[in-house]
Formats: structure tokens, C-alpha cells, sequence
């Protein structure tokens, strides 16, 4: 098996990356890199020309969906219970909140942190910031509906419970835990019991290194 080799910020997406080689105990190599990694880190867009985090390689193959990785490598690398196949009455939810996970909750708050923070101030937008954290607080406040009791989906963790987790993560991190809706603080709260995540969230706070091609 080549040795996976993961590109990462600090806080950002690539940590759904890092709890799920966590949880499935593979081997990897960590790059950390300063943020953002377009501007900061020279050669990084001939590796990923999209420029953003995460980049994981995998031998000849490159992907950069955080998401999409998760699953990748749970299934690549599985079996493991932390995916669900599409014979089992979960895989329509699995696959759901996998994604739901990105593209409904994380991806709002990214243009709350380009309006409040990234932007220089000139052009900072507090009322599109404002809003979209709402869009963000309103979405969750649905999807917490559809959520099991304990995890998303299938009655145990899975990678939609890190796609989703790392959402919480990070509307945490930027300042609108307000959003985030109480019943899925409490879910945030069991899922950092978990030794994986710990054991990402530790690798996660290692100093960025200069970037090394
Ligand atoms: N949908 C992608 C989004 C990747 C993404 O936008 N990552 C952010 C960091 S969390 C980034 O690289 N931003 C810096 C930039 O766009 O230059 C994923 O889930 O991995």
C-alpha cells in the first residue's frame, strides 16, 4: 500500500481527513501548511490546482473533497462499519448527511469567515456575514431533525458523523456556536470522546511547517 500523504491547515477541512485515517489507524504522512496554502505555500497549486485544503494522494490518485476522501478511504481501505453499504436501509442517509455535512453546513459558513475576517476590510460585508450564519443556524436547526438519536444514521459513527462533526468544529471555532443548535452541541460533545478524534485533534495543533514540495 503507498503511503498516504495528507496536505493540511490547521482547523480547516482536511481535519475530516485526519479523524478518519484516525479512526481507521492507517499509516500517513502529514504536511501541515500555512494558511491559505495558495498564497503561502509555493508549488502547492502544481500539487492540487485548486489550491485549497485538503489535498490527500494516494499513489497516482489525488483527491480534494474532504467529504469524497472520507469515503474513499473507508471503503478503499474497509471494510469497516464506518460506512454504510448500499444494501443496508441507511445508505440513502449515509450518503446524505456525508455530503450535507460540506455543501449545506460548512460551505456557509465560509462565506461568513471570507465577510468577517478574510476580506480586507474595505471589503468586508457584516450584513452578508450575518446572514449567511443564519442560513447557516436555520439549516442545521432542520437537518437536527432528521439526525438519529445518537449518531446521523445507521445507529452507529460513521463518515457522515465526521462530515457533519467537523461542521460543528468549526462554526465553534469562528465564533457562531450560537448556531449551532443545542441537540447537536450535546452530539458534538459525545463525538469528542472519541479516542480518534482526539488523537486528530492533537496531530491538527502541530505547528505549520514551511511548505516542502
Ligand atoms: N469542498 C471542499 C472545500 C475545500 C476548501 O475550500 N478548503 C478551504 C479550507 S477549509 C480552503 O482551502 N480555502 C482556501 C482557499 O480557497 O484558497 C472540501 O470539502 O474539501
Amino acid at each position: 500500500m503507498p503511503v498516504l500523504k495528507l496536505y493540511h491547515c490547521q482547523n480547516a477541512r482536511s481535519f475530516r481527513v485526519l479523524w478518519m485515517l484516525e479512526e481507521l489507524g492507517l499509516p500517513y504522512e502529514l504536511e501541515v501548511l500555512k494558511f491559505p496554502p495558495r498564497f503561502r505555500a509555493e508549488g502547492y497549486l502544481d500539487i492540487n490546482p485548486l489550491g485549497t485544503i485538503p489535498t490527500l494522494i494516494d499513489g497516482g490518485h489525488t483527491m480534494t473533497e474532504s467529504a469524497a476522501i472520507c469515503h474513499y478511504l473507508v471503503t478503499r481501505y474497509g471494510p469497516s462499519d464506518l460506512a454504510v453499504s448500499p444494501e443496508d436501509p441507511a445508505y440513502a442517509d449515509y450518503l446524505n448527511f456525508l455530503v450535507m455535512g460540506e455543501a449545506t453546513l460548512t460551505f456557509p459558513q465560509t462565506i461568513y469567515l471570507r465577510y468577517t475576517r478574510f476580506e480586507p476590510e474595505e471589503r468586508r460585508l457584516p450584513q452578508a456575514a450575518a446572514d449567511y450564519a443564519q442560513w447557516f443556524a436555520a439549516r442545521f436547526k432542520a437537518a437536527v431533525t432528521l439526525m438519529g438519536p445518537h449518531y446521523a444514521c445507521a445507529g452507529r459513527f460513521t463518515a457522515a458523523d465526521i462530515s457533519l462533526g467537523y461542521a460543528i468544529k468549526l462554526a465553534n471555532f469562528i465564533g457562531i456556536a450560537d448556531a449551532v443548535p443545542e441537540r447537536a452541541q450535546a452530539y458534538w460533545a459525545c463525538l469528542r470522546q472519541r479516542p480518534a478524534l482526539q488523537r486528530a485533534e492533537a496531530a491538527d495543533r502541530k505547528e505549520a511547517v514551511p511548505f516542502r514540495p
